[in-house]
């Protein structure tokens, strides 16, 4: 679609607009993927989100995406808005032919990252975030839901394409010497010898990817970096779901953890003083800690109050169970970490830092950091076990 098209589009499609109204519309996607077009009546200022999907990736035409992610994305954020309600955008309109969601416009809200980036703070995003994973995973897993239901969701929710981008570019390229990393000058030499120089870290990321391959425990999210939440001082919205799949629940909980962590790392290079510094420090490693504790505490709630498979009630299961979430959690953590310095979609928080020495700094922290939790993974089950580590790799010199 164009601008204009999109226009039209709610004009003769959609029957939200006032007949009369005068519309306009900009496209205001930032993603690597899609088009996002704003549709707004000028007059009274009501608006609303047409997101289109393309045959390929708007990052590079290299990625063939089917634009089932569409409906996909609609399915999900339909059954989130109902496990989850208040957390997502509404769906208005599915359309397969034109391949776009139709949704609320949540222009009053803020992109997490963007805010980050201005060192901003929300105080409830923490409390926000463990409710939402909680509510999403613990009830899409056969904990809760009767197994045929479960297995139908994952048949519906199979995402080959999606899962593609994420089996090569998070748990395949950037541990070796692929042709699309994208490495910064004065961090490869530390990726060379830390990172592809190390067998032991191969292993454990091969038996990583098997696990993402094969662990359908829980429909997740799929891509919860802080590019995919929206916030203000008292709501969050989680948006952007198309990379959802059954896969293992520990996933979203540390992409958005080492999100989190990219936030921290950039602060410790741009802040403006001591002051900005510590406060948003403090500020991210509180969230990181009330969010890992809050998960756990709220999902043996859950577990608690809607778990209806008899053997998951056995003395133990439990524990074993959301030990092991925690445990991939960390990995994913790691992998989220290396990838987004090594591999080809960067964060804005650390290729921001315009000083090529601290720049690099930042980079070789969190590498440190994500092979860590790569190769110690069971270490970290609490959300200090995390950030004592984030603290000390931050002060390290290499
Ligand atoms: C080709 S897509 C690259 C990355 O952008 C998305 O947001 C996912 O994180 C994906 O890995
Ligand atoms: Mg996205």
């Amino acid at each position: 679609m164009t601008e204009q098209e999109a226009i039209d589009y709610a004009r003769e499609k959609l029957h939200y607009f006032d007949e009369a109204a005068s519309l306009s519309c900009k496209e205001i996607g930032d993603g690597n993927l899609n088009y996002v077009f704003r549709v707004i009546d000028d007059k009274t200022g009501q608006s609303l989100i047409i997101k289109q999907a393309g045959p390929v990736a708007r990052i590079s035409d290299e990625f063939i995406v089917s634009p089932d992610r569409n409906r996909i994305e609609t399915d999900i954020l339909r059954l989130q808005g109902t496990l989850a309600p208040g957390y997502v955008p509404e769906v208005y309109h599915y359309d397969a032919e034109k391949n776009c969601v139709v949704m609320e416009d949540l222009s009053d809200y803020t992109i997490l990252r963007a805010a980050f980036l201005k060192h901003e703070t929300y105080p409830k995003l923490a409390e926000h975030l463990s409710t939402f994973l909680v509510e999403t995973l613990v009830s899409t897993s056969d904990l809760v839901l009767n197994h045929k239901e479960k297995k139908e969701l994952v048949k519906s929710f199979t995402n080959p394409e999606l899962c593609e981008i994420t089996e090569d570019l998070v748990y395949t390229e950037p541990f070796y010497a692929h042709p699309r990393n994208d490495v910064f000058l004065g961090t490869r030499h530390f990726v060379e010898r830390e990172i592809w120089g190390d067998k032991i870290l191969a292993l454990e990321t091969a038996k990583l990817k098997f696990q993402f391959l094969t662990n359908a425990q829980a429909l997740l999210h799929g891509d919860l970096h802080t590019g995919s939440i929206f916030v203000t001082q008292d709501a969050t919205k989680i948006i952007d779901p198309e990379f959802a799949f059954y896969g293992p629940a520990g996933y979203d909980v540390g992409t958005i953890i080492a999100n989190l962590i990219f936030a921290y790392v950039n602060a410790e290079h741009t802040s403006e003083g001591p002051s900005e510094r510590e406060s948003f420090q403090a500020y991210i490693t509180t969230t990181i800690e009330t969010l890992i504790d809050s998960f756990k505490t709220k999902f043996i709630q859950a577990f608690e109050a809607k778990a209806t498979e008899h053997v998951a009630r056995y003395d133990g299961f439990l524990e074993h169970y959301l030990q092991s979430v925690l445990e991939d959690a960390t990995a994913v953590a790691g992998l989220e970490l290396c990838r987004r310095i090594i591999g080809i979609a960067k964060v804005a928080d650390i290729t921001s830092i315009a000083n090529t020495e601290a720049r690099t700094k930042a980079e070789i922290t969190c590498l440190t950091l994500g092979k860590a939790f790569i190769l110690d993974r069971a270490k970290y089950q609490t959300g200090t076990d995390i950030t004592n580590a984030l603290k000390g790799a931050t002060h390290v010199t290499h």
